[in-house]
């Protein structure tokens, strides 16, 4: 049986459209779940939306429609912005579809039968805009919610809570026993601390609006939406109708979220697993946040960078390469144009799109598209065929460690060897030399190959210009059917292949 890895995004808030920081943490669990298709994985592949609650009830009464109107316009536009950057995710979840009001009200039932469930008096802080609660001692120096340090409301209510409090020690006691559960080591301390302060139990309905999960049998309350966000990694894979799925993606491989939600992912919900008495995730990884020129972004700064109009000026493959590349996964990176710009000219247009262009013009030229059998070389034809094998295997390393700007540096380093190769070889000058045939014909040989390795490395990465290579260099397999080992081969293109004519992989960008 295959191997399998279930992957998840945060839901996202459809209180605005989507920015370049929710593409960023879409792009790399896009990268990761192609990686694992690609290293013979069977991948499920979540994100979605997270539609509930009093922020998007409140903005819709603003705009005068009814929440699901206003979400249903706004989600279009999630699916929109992923099918653009080429996310080839298997589900979209949506907490507003009836498959997961079924899942959160089992949960809650099953929870609430096992005595974990009660209901009692809420008398406390509210953070809206992040669906949080606080208590005053948690509030920053100006009493605002110390995640936004937006003014947080009073609330008073009748309300179910959460049993957290019974549950902390042993979460606490799992995330210490287990390093590998959340990612990078700094998120880890800080919620082994987190948790060492205390945790109360978790209030986990509301009453004061209806946009929401009702709690069964009790429908005047609906249901906390982290309560009901965080359920949504369980409702696709079939919690409820689905025992052989459930049993073959859970528990999920990675969820993938911001560092300011770890505590979410990790705390509550590993409080709500072990309450259910399912297994917790296998890992939760917090990434750092895209800033712009140090600042957070936000609709008052007006630094808000829209991702779909850098695709459409881009290409969506540029975007996805300069967020890979650029960022260290668990660390806080600056997004800039200007920057975005230089590593469009410099890695792709340059780096890659030369080496493919020259190459297929060379074997076009001196070999009429035909790639000969070659011989074993030189010292020097040796030496890349080594770094071919050698940057596939550091990069499966790389990958399966998260180290993903790691992993796509490690390429690059390759297409500069590969480019050097060409001026150390010097073609055109073989090609004047009767007697230096087989010499021409093993450097064009090892050209191609190369550039078929790059294809499958970087495909993860640019999917697109990927399978632009590759059908430039007419590799004879079927795309789809690629495999990571077809790239820790070297020679896997047949005697008398012929490859085709070059096209521009990225035009240089003017910089105004
Ligand atoms: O928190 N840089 O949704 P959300 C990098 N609905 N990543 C960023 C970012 C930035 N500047 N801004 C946002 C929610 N993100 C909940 C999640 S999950 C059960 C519920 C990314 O729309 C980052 O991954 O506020 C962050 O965790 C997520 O978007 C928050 O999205």
């Amino acid at each position: 049986m295959k191997k399998t890895f279930y992957i998840t995004t945060p839901i996202y808030y459809p209180s605005a459209k989507l920015h370049i920081g929710h593409a960023y943490c879409t792009t790399i669990a896009d990268a990761v779940a192609r990686f694992k298709r690609l290293a013979g994985y069977e991948v499920f592949f979540l994100t979605g939306s997270d539609e509930h609650g009093q922020k998007i009830q409140r903005t819709a009464e603003n705009e005068g429609v009814t929440p699901i109107e206003y979400v249903d316009k706004i989600v279009e536009s999630f699916k929109e912005l992923w099918k653009r950057l080429e996310i080839s995710n298997d589900d979209f979840i949506r907490t507003s579809e009836p498959r997961h009001h079924k899942v959160v009200q089992e949960v809650f039932r099953r929870i609430r039968d096992k005595g974990d469930i009660y209901k009692g008096e809420y008398t406390g802080l509210y953070c809206t805009p992040c669906e949080s609660y606080w208590t005053e001692l948690q509030l920053d120096e100006n009493g605002c919610c110390p995640d936004c340090h937006r003014p947080v409301e009073k609330v008073s209510e009748e309300a179910y809570f959460f049993k957290m409090s019974k549950y902390a020690d042993a979460v606490l006691k799992y995330i210490e026993e287990n390093p590998e559960f959340l990612e990078p080591k700094s998120r880890r301390n800080e919620m082994i601390n987190f948790i060492k302060q205390g945790l109360e139990d978790l209030c986990i309905s509301r009453t004061s609006f209806n946009w929401g999960v009702p709690v069964p049998d009790d429908e005047k309350h609906v249901i906390y939406v982290w309560f009901d966000a965080l359920t949504n990694y369980l409702t696709p894979i079939g919690f409820l109708d689905d025992k052989e799925k459930f049993k073959k993606f859970w528990p999920a491989d990675l969820h993938l979220v911001g560092k300011e939600i770890v505590r979410f992912h990790t705390i509550i919900w590993g409080c709500i697993l072990m309450a259910l008495g399912i297994e917790l995730p296998k890992k939760v990884y917090g990434h750092g946040w895209l800033v712009i020129g140090g600042d957070k972004m936000s609709k008052s700064k007006g630094n808000v960078v829209d991702p779909m109009l850098l695709i459409d000026e881009f290409s969506a493959d540029a975007i996805r390469y300069f967020l890979l590349r650029e960022i260290n996964l668990g660390q806080d990176g600056n997004f800039n144009r200007d920057a975005l710009i230089t590593r469009i000219n410099a890695d792709l247009a340059n780096d890659l799109g030369n080496l493919l262009h020259r190459t297929l013009n060379m074997i076009g030229k001196f070999q009429n598209e035909i790639l000969l059998a070659p011989t074993e070389g030189t010292e020097l034809d040796k030496s890349l065929k080594d770094m071919a094998i050698d940057t596939a295997k550091n990069y499966r390393q790389l990958m399966e460690d998260m180290k993903i700007s790691d992993a796509v540096k490690i390429v690059w380093q390759f297409i500069s060897r590969t480019n050097k190769y060409i001026d150390e070889t010097a073609p055109w000058k073989l090609a004047k030399d009767e007697t230096q045939k087989q010499n021409l014909s093993n450097v064009l040989y090892n050209l191609a190959e190369s550039l078929r390795i790059v294809s499958v490395l970087i495909s993860p990465f640019m999917p697109t210009t990927a399978k632009r290579i590759h059908e430039q260099l007419k590799v004879s397999q079927p795309f789809e059917e690629i495999q990571l080992e077809d790239a820790e081969i070297f020679g896997k293109l047949e005697e008398n292949h012929e490859v085709g004519k070059p096209e521009q992989l990225f035009p240089r960008i003017e910089i105004k």
